[in-house]
């Protein structure tokens, strides 16, 4: 199989320092990478499989729906450079549909790129492999191999929805001067729609989203020297109207203090540490900060019900 450099080797971000930033302001919150351990991986994996947790197959089944479109739209011979690439069953519809000749997949979770490498050598063979072991959100430095490619990438899933707005604008500002001018961007977006059902897509029945938020607490036990007692925080989700979206947080049940690091964290009965935002968009919305970023919306499509949204910026 061709293959590009393999460079596993995941940026060193400083977790405790960022752990104990969040969790010793004003209004406490831990960054949503932190939820992408292994476990917590396992745990994503089974969240897009939950009856309640529509996005993922809801987009899966927009992406075989326009494939054809596809086709016509990105030109031969391209390199897809996939944002936050935990496993390739999204771009694998892309690799049965276009001309792609390279895949550059990008993400922080190294045991999960790992595990597509080994797949991706026996199920797509003819397709160069260059994975990137990073925080994708950090800039990123193309594999010089794909460098005279044409460039189409990929951020699937709606996880422009984890970052607020300034920082969405920042991030595919910052992915159109990766890819270069001529690039093309595949988005994948949640839209807004009743909270009866975003509120269990993020709080399902079997309290799968709730093991994965409180997951991590354990993972700052382990990595941060710290002694959260889980028995003693609940997941919450939450609908914010006026923000238009989702809020993860983790609510302290009792009055308690919690040492992380050799810091001693006070919390307040009913405290929370806030984990995750979601926004969700209208199709309106979206191409305005899409738009704010330097991208023109170049075709949008959703499924029949208007639940999610994909949407080919150039
Ligand atoms: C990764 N991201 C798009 C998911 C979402 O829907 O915001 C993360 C998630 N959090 C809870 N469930 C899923």
């Amino acid at each position: 199989m061709p293959e590009g450099s393999g460079a596993l080797a995941p940026a060193r971000s400083d977790f405790v320092a960022e752990a104990l930033n969040g969790l010793t302001a004003p209004r406490k919150s831990l960054p949503p990478k932190f939820f992408y351990d292994d476990a917590g991986c396992t745990l994503f994996g089974a969240i897009t499989e939950l009856p309640e947790y529509y996005p993922t197959r809801t987009e899966l089944g927009i992406l075989r729906d326009i494939a054809g479109d596809l086709a016509a739209l990105v030109p031969p011979g391209a390199a897809l450079v996939e944002y936050g690439a935990s496993d390739e069953a999204k771009a694998a519809i892309l690799f049965a549909a276009l001309d792609v000749d390279a895949y550059v997949p990008i993400d922080i979770a190294h045991q999960a790129l790992t595990a597509l490498k080994s797949r991706l050598r026996w199920s797509h063979r003819a397709v160069a492999l260059h994975p990137i072991a990073a925080d994708f959100l950090a800039p990123v430095k193309l594999p010089a191999a794909i460098g005279a490619m044409p460039k189409l990438g990929f951020f699937p899933g709606s996880t422009i929805g984890n970052l607020d707005p300034p920082d969405a604008i920042a991030f595919l500002r910052q992915v159109r001067t990766t890819l270069g001018v001529c690039a093309s961007l595949l988005i994948g977006v949640d839209l807004e729609k009743s909270p009866d059902i975003l509120v269990p897509a993020y709080d399902d029945a079997a309290g799968v989203t709730a093991a994965f938020n409180l997951n991590m607490l354990t993972r700052l036990n382990r990595e941060a020297d710290a002694d959260f007692d889980l028995d003693l925080f609940a997941h919450r989700a939450v609908w914010n109207d006026t923000a238009k979206r989702i809020e993860m947080h983790l609510e302290s049940l009792v009055a308690q203090s919690v040492r992380v690091a050799g810091r001693t964290i006070r919390f307040r009965a009913g405290e929370t540490i806030h984990t995750e935002n979601s926004y969700k968009f209208s199709i309106e919305r979206f191409a305005g900060l899409a738009t704010r970023a330097g991208w023109h919306v170049a075709r949008s499509w959703t499924d029949a019900e208007r639940l999610f949204s994909v949407h080919l910026l150039s």
